[in-house]
């Protein structure tokens, strides 16, 4: 090996995330090259999620990440130290048998994410390629749709949407350049109508910088997003529509239904309306429409709507390929939301994309509604050809982060790009 492969340092920090909660960031060297990642958090996580390790003591109201912190500088850094920092799978399986557990938590998923992201920055830098061309070489890339969140709901906001994320979906632009034009535009004109029609309280922006107005209604968040798109000048092929229902909030295990837009629903009376919402504003994306374990409500919907709609499971598969073989066989879905800090390992993620790929599910790199300035997700999706990216609304500094990443990555590549959009409105 070269010394210039090997790591020769590695180290983290405590910083802030996007809610002003602690995370983690990491720094990995190898000779003169160092790749620095943060990790993002989520709110609405799924009970299957490799775990986040949090002090719990009396510091920033128990959330410090100090632990996470000095695992990555203790035993996280003992174990990489002299590795090849291009080896991604060698190192990530490294920190893995270190922990030990099937959930990370002995280490922590954020200690161990952060490593891993900063390895595969520290071995693009020293080989000095851009970061996606670092995780997967190609000659012909695909950039991804930017699915949108303009209107926030659920844990993610304070007002009475039930459903999380409201999304628009310009898979009908030519380039993601042109679609990050066309999601800004509909996202001002958004704000125009709310303002007008709601008043100045409705443009106030949730976790994920959509806005927030005091609607406790789907439709009305779904009317106002439709009208922005026509105000704008695109017709409804142009920009699509999606949501993520994040349902296991508004699931009662108790009685087994869910509650929402004033009313109490089963599996089928759930399924129903999310099929009359498909119908009324072409939803092209429906995510979590159903609890976390509901394997056979899901299964259900993808049967009734996936020829023309992409039931995307987040909840529950976890970017977690045993779950997602579980799916697969009993055809819950016919998409996958893929987060990083799910799994966390780089290595692992690659993996659930490729299960996706071969199940030819559409895949869905995301953030999380906690996140930080690193534009990592970016490049991922590039890498791997993501169908879409899910970062947020066109705004607040942690979101634009991500579409200013893509926007530079695209001019890099072009003409060697395509926009992903063809082939999926
Ligand atoms: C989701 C995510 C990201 P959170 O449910 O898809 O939008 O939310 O990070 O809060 O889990
Ligand atoms: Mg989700």
């Amino acid at each position: 090996m070269s010394v210039k492969t090997a790591i020769i340092q590695v180290r983290a920090r405590q910083v802030l995330d996007s809610r002003g909660n602690p995370t983690v960031e990491a720094e990995v060297t190898s000779g003169r090259a160092m790749g620095r990642a943060s990790v993002p958090s989520g709110a609405s996580k799924g009970k299957h999620e490799a775990l986040e390790l949090r002090d719990a003591g009396e510091e920033f109201h128990g959330k410090g990440v100090t632990k996470a912190v000095a695992n990555v500088n203790g035993v996280l850094r003992r174990g990489l130290l002299g590795l090849r920092v291009d080896d991604q799978r060698r190192l990530d399986q490294k920190m893995i048998s270190l922990d030990g557990t099937p959930d990370k938590s002995r280490l922590g998923a954020n200690a161990i994410l952060a490593a891993s992201m900063a390895s595969a920055r520290a071995a693009a830098n020293s080989n000095g390629v851009s970061l996606f061309a670092q995780l997967r070489k190609s000659n012909r890339y695909i950039l991804p749709v930017p699915m949108m969140n303009v209107i926030n709901g659920g844990e993610h906001a304070g007002n009475n949407l039930a459903i999380q994320e409201f999304h628009i979906e310009p898979v009908g632009a030519s380039s993601c350049t042109e679609a990050i034009r066309m999601g800004s535009e509909v996202y001002q004109s958004l704000k125009s109508i709310l303002v007008s029609e709601h008043g100045k309280g409705a443009i106030n922006v949730g976790d994920e910088g959509g806005f927030a107005p005091p609607f406790s209604l789907t439709r009305d968040a779904l009317r106002s997003i439709r009208k922005a798109i026509s105000v704008s000048g695109y017709g409804e092929k142009d920009v699509r529509l999606g949501i993520d229902a994040a349902s296991s909030v508004f699931y009662s295990e108790k009685s087994g239904d869910y509650r929402l837009d004033g009313k109490t629903m089963s599996d089928a009376s759930l399924e129903d309306y999310y099929a009359q919402l498909r119908d009324e504003f072409g939803l092209l994306t429906i995510e979590d429409p159903f609890h976390e374990e509901a394997f056979e409500a899901f299964a259900s919907i993808t049967k009734r709507l996936g020829d023309k709609t992409k039931v995307i499971g987040d909840d529950i598969y976890v970017t977690n390929v045993k779950r997602m073989r579980r799916g697969i066989e009993k055809k819950a879905t016919n998409a996958v939301l893929i987060k990083l800090n799910q799994i966390g390992t780089v290595s692992e993620t690659e993996d659930a994309i490729g299960l996706a790929r071969k199940a030819r599910w559409t895949t869905i790199v995301s953030h999380r509604s906690g996140d930080t300035e690193d534009p990592f997700i970016a490049h991922l999706a590039t890498a791997y050809g993501a169908d879409f990216i899910k970062t947020g609304a066109p705004a607040r500094g942690e979101r634009v982060a991500k579409y200013n990443e893509l926007l530079r990555i695209e001019e890099e590549l072009k003409p060697k790009a395509r926009y992903a959009g063809k082939g999926l409105g």
